[in-house]
């Protein structure tokens, strides 16, 4: 069956599309309180627009006890006032559009805040109306009903003292889980959905989307050894309703409604599979997921902060897999970096001052070459590093405390988990953005609410936009090919060299065309045989001065971090570079 939806005037505009995530808490202060505001990111939209991104997806601005960093929202339709008002948002909207970007916003509705009203009215008694619109249970033997963890440390089971009952929250106690199978929740989801588009956004980042439908009974967890609680993915993950949730959403929401939209849904923990099914169009439910596979390869056993190291097959290897299961149907995004991730500079690449830009624009040019649609963190296109965390006080982030808390608690290792969080902690991409080398990095004029990375002095867009060679000027120019080479969107993608532990390197193919995407991902120098058929190719794009502006004779010279793009027309679309394979 296909669906058809009045929102698809281009049916593939988003496809071209570079989406620039603001985290607006850290991005820019026009009011000297210390905390980003509507108004700092009015005054940086010529920023954006130099950068050449044309969608701009804003982290939670609606009002929150910002327990969660506004991933805890108490009113669906207002802003926060620490970040302004709705007037402001209706100008930087206008301002937006004038500017011939889009905006999208975060849709948080796996869970409110527990300060929303339809909590605070849910948990007033058990015979209020709104009861069941959250996931209440009673104890069981005196405890929890069952092991489920928080994402956030601990239980996710919230004793309620005045109703002498548990309610769910999957992340933290601030953060109850809607209870998606009552049809009223899902309406006045969707109502949230169409007030916001009536006022003019071009469409929705979902939180969580894929762990809305929990799966009947929740079972308990398989356990992990040595804890009570573990993180249920099994029941909540890809659960047995979300396809018709989301199927229904999209067609209450966006049928009959004439405009170019977009709809990304965040999806920890899905498979490739599943993604298709989400963004297969013939379904009808989402444009894209944002997937966390690529990102998981350096967890550990005991989860993210139990940090084993870059292992680059098996991170090729996981990129590569669902390009190839998206190859047909579906849509993907691409992304080193948002609001949850370290950066990807000190994660995969190299940020020792010799290699600091050069492995920046190498993962940038392996990212950017692939098909999917590029997401670019703010400060990502700076190359931003993660900040040399020291003690425990210097993170903020509820995981990150709540995660060193507990290993106090239950007595361990103490300075195990302080290296893991240096490595892996959710602010090391939250540190303000690094404007200049003026003072808080033109951050603030006031106290930021998160310290400044001290690199600014030499790490700052200013310095990067007078600079030609500049990691910026490489994502300037990453993104301009987004937009105008067809291959990279169309093109079909072939691995190269999958076991090598050092080389990315792939293809993409049409019946006229085809890119040969290169990167050595190691200080070595190596040698690579490329065959033939590229001696020909132009040099597209690369990330040192001196790299040969065409492949002469077949073997390719890779300084440490080279990274390349070449293009070469009318080659037969059925051969492959043969020494590569
Ligand atoms: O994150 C979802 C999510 O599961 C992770 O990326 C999460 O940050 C990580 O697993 C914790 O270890 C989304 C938001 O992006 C995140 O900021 C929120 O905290 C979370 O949902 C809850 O809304």
């Amino acid at each position: 069956m296909t669906v058809t939806l009045g929102h698809r005037r281009d049916a593939a505009w988003w496809k071209s599309a570079v989406v620039y995530q603001i985290y607006p808490r850290s991005f820019a202060d026009s009011n000297g309180d210390g905390f980003g505001d509507l108004g700092g990111i009015s005054t940086r939209l010529d920023y954006l627009r130099m950068l050449g991104v044309n969608v701009i997806w804003l982290s939670p601005i609606y009002p929150s006890p910002q327990a969660d960093n506004g991933y805890d929202i108490s009113d669906y339709r207002d802003i926060d006032p620490r970040f302004g008002t709705l007037a402001e948002f209706d100008a930087l909207l206008a301002k937006v559009h004038g500017l011939g970007m889009k905006l999208v916003m975060d849709l948080v509705v796996n869970h409110t805040s527990d300060e929303h009203p339809w909590f605070v009215e849910s948990r007033s008694s058990r015979h209020n109306p709104k009861r069941d619109w959250y996931i209440w249970r009673d104890a069981v033997d005196g405890v929890e009903p069952n092991n489920w963890g928080s994402f956030f440390s601990g239980s996710a089971w919230e004793w309620d003292e005045a109703t002498d009952q548990y309610y769910l929250h999957l992340f933290d106690r601030k953060q109850p889980d809607l209870n998606w199978r009552n049809p009223q929740v899902r309406k006045a989801v969707q109502d949230i959905m169409v007030w916001w588009l009536d006022r003019g956004v071009d469409g929705f980042r979902m939180d969580v989307i894929n762990f809305i439908s929990k799966v009947d009974g929740m079972p308990d967890a398989p356990a992990i050894d040595g804890q009570r609680f573990s993180v249920a993915f099994e029941g909540f993950v890809d659960g047995p309703h979300v396809h018709e949730y989301l199927a229904e959403m999209t067609r209450e929401v966006f049928g009959g409604r004439d405009g170019d939209y977009i709809t990304v849904g965040e999806m920890p923990g899905a498979s490739p599979e599943q993604a298709r099914l989400y963004t297969d169009p013939a379904r009808g439910e989402l444009d894209m997921v944002f997937q966390f596979e690529h990102v998981s390869v350096d967890h550990g056993p005991a989860g993210k902060f139990d940090y084993v190291g870059r292992d680059l097959v098996a991170l090729k290897k996981s990129l590569h897999r669902w390009q190839a299961a998206l190859a047909e149907t579906g849509w993907n995004s691409l992304y080193w970096n948002n609001h949850d991730q370290p950066r990807v500079v000190s994660r995969f690449g190299d940020d020792d001052a010799k290699y600091w830009a050069a492995s920046a624009k190498a993962l940038a040019t392996v990212l950017h070459g692939m098909r999917g649609t590029p997401f670019v963190y703010q400060g990502e296109e700076l190359a931003m590093t993660n900040y040399p965390f020291r003690i425990p006080h210097d993170h903020k982030d509820i995981e990150a405390v709540n995660f060193y808390d507990t290993v106090v608690e239950s007595g361990g290792d103490e300075a195990a988990a302080l290296a893991g969080l240096a490595k892996m902690s959710r602010d090391n991409a939250r540190t303000p953005m690094q404007w200049d080398d003026g003072p808080n990095a033109g951050f603030t004029s006031g106290n930021p609410w998160l310290s400044v990375n001290p690199n600014y002095t030499w790490l700052n867009a200013a310095a990067q936009i007078a600079d030609t060679d500049s990691v910026f000027a490489h994502y300037q120019t990453l993104i301009r090919l987004r937009h105008d080479l067809p291959i990279l969107i169309d093109g079909e993608f072939a691995p190269l060299m999958e076991g090598d532990p050092q080389i990315w390197a792939y293809t993409r193919n049409t019946s006229t065309a085809k890119l040969l995407v290169i990167a050595n991902c190691g200080r070595e120098a190596r040698t690579v045989e490329v065959g033939r058929e590229w001696i020909a190719a132009d040099l597209l794009l690369g990330n040192l001065p001196d790299a040969p502006a065409a492949i002469s004779p077949s073997a390719l010279e890779l300084a440490g971090w080279d990274a390349r793009i070449y293009y070469a027309t009318a080659l037969d679309s059925s051969r492959r570079p043969s020494n590569l394979n």
